[in-house]
C-alpha cells in the first residue's frame, strides 16, 4: 500500500528542507490549508442555498446568509487572522490591507483570491481559491505596510491554490517543485496525491475566451486561427477547453499540458485578471512545474508592481506553447 502523506506532515518534511526555517511559514501554510477546508464545506453544500435561504437574506437561524465569496474571504480572513501568523494581508475582495489582530504578528505577507471563478458558483462548475506568501520587506512586523504587499512575484517563497471540483484538491509549491494534496472528507485531510508535479513542454489545449472575439486584437486572433490549422507535425488543431475558472483552466493545462490566455482585449487594455492574487501565484507554481508565465512580453514573476489591484494580461502553461503566442503577441508572426 502507498504511504499515506498528510499535508501537513508534508509542509514539515519541506521545512526541514531549509535549515534556517524557523516553523513560522509551516504554520501559515497550515493555517491557509485549514481556511480551505472551511471554505470546501460550504462550497459543497452552495446548491443547498435555494431551500437553506438565498444569499442576502435572512437563514433559518435568523443569520444573513453571505453571498459564497464573501464567506470564502470572512473565513480565510478568520482562519488565519485568529493564530496572526502573518504580518499584513491581501485579499481581492478587500480594498486595502488587512492588519493581523493587536500583539500578534509574523514575519510573512499574504495575498489571496478567496473564491475565484465566481461565475461558476451557481452552477455547480468548480471554482478556486488562490495564494501567495513574500516575506516582510523590512525587519519589523509592526511596520508593515503596503508595500510589504507590492513585491515582485520572484519573491514569493509559496504559492498555491485549491480547487473545488469533482474532488478538492490543495496545490502549493514553497520553491521545492509542485505538490498537489487531494482532500479526503472521511478523515478530514488533505492527502499527497501528485508528488512533483511537472508539466508537458507542449501541450494538446488552448484556453481562450473566444466569446470576446470582437475585443480581441489582431495579434490573438492570429494566434487563435494559427491553433485552429491543421497539422501534423506541430500536433494541431489544439483543442478547445474554456471552463472560465481559472484555477480549473490551469489546474487541467498544468496536468495535461496546454496555454491559457486572459490577453489585453479593447474591453480590458490591461487584461482582466489580477497580478497579485491570480497571475502571480499561479505563474510561481507553473514555473516550478517547467513551464512559462508571462504578460506576453515579460515574466509575469518579473513585473513591479505599482498598485494591490492591479491586472495584466495572462499567457501561461507549456513552455513551447506560451512561447509562441508571445511570438504572435509581438508581431513576429
Ligand atoms: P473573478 O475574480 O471575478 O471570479 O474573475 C476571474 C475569472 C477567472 O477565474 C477566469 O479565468 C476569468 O474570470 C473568466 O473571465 P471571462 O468570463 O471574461 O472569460
Ligand atoms: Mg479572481
Amino acid at each position: 500500500m502507498n504511504k499515506l502523506i498528510t499535508i501537513e506532515r508534508h509542509f514539515v518534511e519541506e521545512q526541514k528542507l531549509n535549515p534556517h526555517a524557523t516553523g513560522e511559514l509551516t504554520d501559515l501554510l497550515y493555517d491557509v490549508a485549514f481556511a480551505a477546508k472551511l471554505v470546501r464545506r460550504e462550497v459543497v453544500r452552495a446548491g443547498l442555498v435555494d431551500i437553506l435561504g438565498m444569499a442576502g437574506t435572512t437563514n433559518v437561524q435568523g443569520e444573513e446568509v453571505k453571498k459564497l465569496d464573501l464567506f470564502a474571504n470572512e473565513k480565510i480572513i478568520n482562519a488565519i487572522g485568529q493564530h496572526g501568523r502573518f504580518a499584513i494581508m491581501g485579499s481581492e475582495e478587500n480594498e486595502g490591507t488587512i492588519a493581523p489582530p493587536k500583539n500578534e504578528t509574523g514575519k510573512y505577507v499574504l495575498l489571496f483570491d478567496p473564491l475565484d471563478g465566481s461565475s461558476n458558483i451557481d452552477v455547480n462548475v468548480s471554482v478556486g481559491t488562490i495564494f501567495s506568501i513574500y516575506r516582510l520587506t523590512g525587519d519589523n512586523p509592526k511596520k508593515a505596510d503596503i508595500n510589504d504587499c507590492l513585491q515582485k512575484g520572484l519573491q514569493q517563497v509559496a504559492a498555491g491554490y485549491v480547487i473545488y471540483g469533482s474532488s478538492v484538491v490543495m496545490v502549493y509549491s514553497s520553491g521545492h517543485g509542485v505538490h498537489g494534496f487531494t482532500y479526503d472528507p472521511t478523515i478530514g485531510e488533505f492527502l499527497l496525491s501528485h508528488e512533483n508535479i511537472t508539466t508537458p513542454k507542449k501541450g494538446k489545449y488552448y484556453s481562450i475566451n473566444e466569446g470576446s472575439f470582437h475585443q480581441l486584437h489582431d495579434s490573438t486572433i492570429n494566434y487563435i486561427d494559427y491553433l485552429k490549422e491543421e497539422d501534423k507535425e506541430t500536433g494541431r488543431p489544439y483543442s478547445t477547453r474554456y471552463i472560465g475558472s481559472l484555477v480549473a483552466d490551469f489546474h487541467r493545462n498544468l496536468l495535461t499540458g496546454g496555454i491559457f490566455v486572459y490577453p489585453a482585449t479593447k474591453k480590458h487594455p490591461n487584461g482582466k485578471l489580477r497580478l497579485m492574487y491570480e497571475a502571480n501565484p499561479l505563474a510561481f507554481i507553473c514555473e516550478q512545474a517547467g513551464g512559462r508565465a508571462t504578460n506576453g512580453r515579460e515574466r509575469i514573476l518579473d513585473i513591479d508592481p505599482a498598485e494591490l489591484h492591479q491586472r495584466t494580461p495572462l499567457y501561461i502553461g507549456s513552455e513551447d506553447d506560451v512561447l509562441i503566442a508571445e511570438e504572435f503577441e509581438q508581431g513576429k508572426r
